[in-house]
């Protein structure tokens, strides 16, 4: 049976890896298979592409060409990565997918929807998540998370943008989440960890009910957590 494809989206330090790694911990105490994974990166072409577009290398080539740089990381990410894993039946945990580009790229970076929507397809085909979480805090206190966890290191290409920045940016997630509401859910994440981590896993188990999901017959059920 071909597993299922979970995504985490949100502003920057609203915990998706954080949370990811939680679920995907939480997943694997049922006994099932579990492929956690993160754009840009991914696959080992794709971590390339991800150096050169956080680097801010990309940078002065503008929105279009970062676009197409974090398609050509999603096309070998999905075809190395997601795709196969998928096929063997595990639960693919994604940081960060589709949406970001449509987001970072097309709404702040202002790229012509039309030709985000010809790189989604040729990147994306017809693989769609089958469940979007997308965290949502106030955008100071992402910035808080993210300045707290840097310490002395310099901030990446887009953390270093503007308060103004990651206020549309926070605006524009949920317009995507308001779009496709039967895929996407906002989870308010401003709460310490596990209690985010305990209100995703309630909206995984009313979307996706993972507890019946077939494993290997030799793994039983050990489920961890309240
Ligand atoms: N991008 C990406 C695009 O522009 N287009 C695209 O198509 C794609 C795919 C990726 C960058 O690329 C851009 C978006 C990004 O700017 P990244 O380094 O992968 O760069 O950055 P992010 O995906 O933004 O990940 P971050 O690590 O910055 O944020 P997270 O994953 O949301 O947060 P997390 O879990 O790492 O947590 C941050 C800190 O907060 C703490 C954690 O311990 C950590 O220290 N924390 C909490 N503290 C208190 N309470 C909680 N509930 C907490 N949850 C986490």
């Amino acid at each position: 049976m071909r597993g299922k494809f979970i995504t985490f989206e949100g502003g920057e330090g609203t915990g998706k890896s954080t949370q990811a790694a939680m679920l995907a911990l939480r997943l694997e105490s049922l006994g099932l298979s579990v492929q956690l994974t993160r754009e840009p990166g991914g696959s080992p072409g794709a971590e390339i592409i991800r150096h050169v577009l956080l680097s801010g290398a990309a940078k002065p080539l503008g929105p279009d060409v970062e676009a197409m740089l974090f398609t050509a990381a999603r096309d070998d990410h999905v075809q190395c990565t997601i795709l196969p894993a998928l096929d063997a039946g595990k639960w693919v945990i994604c940081d960060r997918f589709a949406d970001s580009t449509r987001v970072y790229q097309g709404i702040l970076g202002q790229v012509d929807e039309r030709l985000i929507n010809v790189l989604e397809r040729v990147s994306v085909g017809d693989l769609a998540p089958d469940l979007t979480i997308i965290l949502d805090v106030p955008v100071e206190l992402g910035l808080e998370r993210i300045k707290l966890r840097r310490g002395d290191a310099v901030p990446d290409r887009f953390e270093a943008e503007s308060v103004e920045f990651h206020q549309k940016l926070r605006q524009a997630f949920l317009a995507v989440a308001a779009e496709a509401p039967d895929r996407c859910v906002v989870i308010d994440a401003s709460a310490p960890k596990e209690a985010v981590a305990r209100k995703i896993w309630n909206t995984v188990g009313a979307r996706l009910d993972p507890m019946t999901f077939p494993i290997a017959s030799e793994t039983r059920r050990t489920e961890v957590g309240a």
